[in-house]
């Protein structure tokens, strides 16, 4: 069977979810993602391998994006249901033959499904419920957050409100969707800075990290309580790269003068989510080999010959230093360890 990753999307409706998967398309698919004898591309259809629903319904959404990078009034948006987006990691051999090594499921769920508040006849929030049940069995998922809601607004006498952060960012909600849902082992959180553009110049970004963890240390404190989280990353991506907060008197969006829609970091996150699950995947495959010999000690001396029946796994271990170092690279400077 193929190793299979889920990862879920989460955060509130309209930070920009569907947006940054359409976002990251194109950086993700080869050429941009050049690992030599490895490929990623949306996966295809099973029953019609020469169409690919999660490359159509992404072309779709990367217009959309396009037209609202240049012109931000045009406003648009919603995930009414639950949407699946499948990638494959492709290996192709001396021959040109190609094998999937990974798959990765990618869920983009409703905001609602974790911010609703109402209440279950339980008392759980109805919002939290419906996450959890995506969340269930997840080994990465994306915590979205606004960073306009984040930074602003500033009262007068520069003392933070947080309304905006609290009401927007919900991250209490969030939290408790994380944090009490039957998600995998070795679990991955990748919270994800939504909007960055507006804090990329005059090195703004330090800033923006400097509010983050002010303001969400408490809470990634109460992530940590689920056990099965095992690191949590934070990374800003920059969806349109050009549309930029005017926070004066009325909240709005203007295109930086001069610029046009050049999004930035966007693939960041599911480079690290690749990153995280070729681990993964090779660390099973030996502690598989490890759990046979230690029950029948003499199958030690077939393991050299299991590892070469084993293609994948052989060369998954082989390669993934190398595509871990590659990845890394990319990941330097823009993706940080909390
Ligand atoms: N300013 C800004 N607006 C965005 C960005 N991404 C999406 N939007 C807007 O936010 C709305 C919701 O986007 P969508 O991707 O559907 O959000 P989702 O509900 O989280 O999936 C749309 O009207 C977009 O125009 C972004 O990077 N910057
Ligand atoms: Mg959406």
């Amino acid at each position: 069977m193929i190793p299979t990753v889920k990862i879920v999307m989460t955060g509130p409706t309209g930070v920009g979810k569907t947006s940054l998967l359409a976002a990251m398309y194109p950086h993700l698919e080869t050429p941009s993602f050049q690992f030599g004898d490895y490929e990623l591309c949306p996966a295809p259809d099973k029953e019609n391998p020469h169409t690919s629903p999660t490359r159509a319904k992404l072309v779709e959404a990367l217009n959309k994006i396009k037209e609202f990078s240049e012109n931000p009034t045009n406003t648009y948006g919603g995930t009414p249901e639950p949407d699946e987006f499948d990638y494959q990691l492709l290996y192709e051999n001396d021959n040109s033959q190609k094998t999937t090594e990974l798959l990765l499921q990618i869920w983009d769920i409703p905001g609602g499904f974790c911010t609703d508040t109402e209440q279950d006849k339980n008392g759980n929030p109805t919002g939290t419920v419906k996450a959890q049940k995506f969340l269930n069995g997840a080994d990465v998922s994306f915590w979205c957050i606004d960073c306009i809601a984040l930074m602003e607004p500033q009262s007068h006498n520069g003392q933070w409100l947080g309304e905006k952060n609290d009401n927007i960012n919900k991250p209490d909600l969030m939290v408790k969707c994380l944090a009490e849902s039957s998600i995998n082992e070795g679990h991955t959180v990748i919270i994800v800075l939504m909007r960055a553009e507006s804090y990329s110049q005059d090195e703004m970004y330090e800033v923006l990290y400097q509010q983050l963890k002010s303001r969400i240390a408490q809470y990634v404190l109460e992530l940590r309580k689920n056990r099965k989280i095992d690191k949590v990353y934070y990374c800003a991506v920059e969806t349109t790269g050009c549309v930029v907060y005017q926070g004066t008197e009325r909240e709005r969006y203007i295109v930086r003068a001069g610029e046009r829609y050049n999004p930035k970091h966007c693939e960041l996150p599911v480079l690290c989510a690749i990153q995280h699950s070729l681990e993964k995947t090779v660390n099973q495959i030996q502690w598989k080999a490890y759990r046979i010999a230690r029950r029948c000690p003499f199958i030690r001396f077939l393991l050299p010959f299991y590892w070469q029946l084993n293609g994948t796994s052989k060369r998954l271990e082989k390669r993934l230093r190398k595509v871990r170092a590659e990845i890394g690279k990319k990941l330097e400077h823009n993706l940080f360890e909390w």
